[in-house]
């Protein structure tokens, strides 16, 4: 990827995301192991673009350094959890909250609290410790976690939000809320007959 505006912190930013994804993929392997369960679907992750990170920076009055990259702006490095299940999701945010080398900084719970044009996913941010070689390297790494269908949701409508010309965009947003609104009902839906085929085993 393009790094000349992150240098040589690519490093840190790429191996804060491979260091959390080596402990998310120990946890799923635990979870198989004794409960013969993975709540975990799938795990995407990626270091945001130059383009974005400094679109955030001016957007949030910062100027465009990468000390502010790395310190004001907490998504450079981002990991992507998405699970079946709403429980899940909320089981795996307690999961990363357990582990002892990364605080956790922030959490925003936008599946209890959905953004006004229907946005869905739980999003945590950590401080992790990041151990080369001894040296301890702090960063921040943002982890959003939320179900299939949320992703379905929000990968649309990412996609939607950087086209050009659209046209009838109101309608457009409107539509994207009522499904972002169906979408909640359907995973509140196999949540509940996933819970009572659970209670009949
Ligand atoms: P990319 O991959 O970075 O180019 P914050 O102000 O940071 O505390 P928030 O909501 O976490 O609050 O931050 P922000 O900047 O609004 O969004 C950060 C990321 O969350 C986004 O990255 C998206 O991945 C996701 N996100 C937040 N709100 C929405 C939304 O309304 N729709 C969609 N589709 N995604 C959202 P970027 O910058 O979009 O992408």
């Amino acid at each position: 990827m393009e790094n000349s505006f992150y240098s040589d912190s690519i490093v840190l930013l790429e191996g804060a995301i491979a260091d959390i994804k080596a402990k998310i993929d120990i946890i799923r392997e635990y979870n198989i192991a004794h409960q013969n369960r993975d709540v975990i679907n799938y795990i995407s992750s990626r270091v945001k673009s130059e383009e974005s990170m400094k679109e955030k920076l001016a957007r949030k009055g910062l100027d465009v350094t990468l000390e502010n990259a790395l310190t004001q702006i907490y998504d450079a490095a981002g990991i992507r959890i998405i699970c079946s299940y709403v429980d899940d999701c909320y089981k795996v945010a307690e999961m990363l909250k357990k582990c002892r080398d990364m605080k956790l900084i922030k959490e925003k719970d936008y599946i209890k609290n959905p953004k006004p044009n229907g946005y869905r996913s739980y999003h945590m941010v950590f401080l992790l410790d990041l151990d080369i070689a001894g040296e301890i390297y702090p960063v921040y790494v943002e982890i959003q976690i939320r179900t299939i269908a949320m992703d379905f949701w929000a990968a649309l409508e990412h996609e939607i939000k950087y086209k050009k010309n659209i046209k009838n965009p109101e309608m457009i947003a409107e539509e994207l809320k009522n499904c972002a609104d169906q979408i909640a009902t359907t995973d509140l839906n196999m949540q509940t007959i996933k819970n009572m085929i659970n209670d009949e085993e």
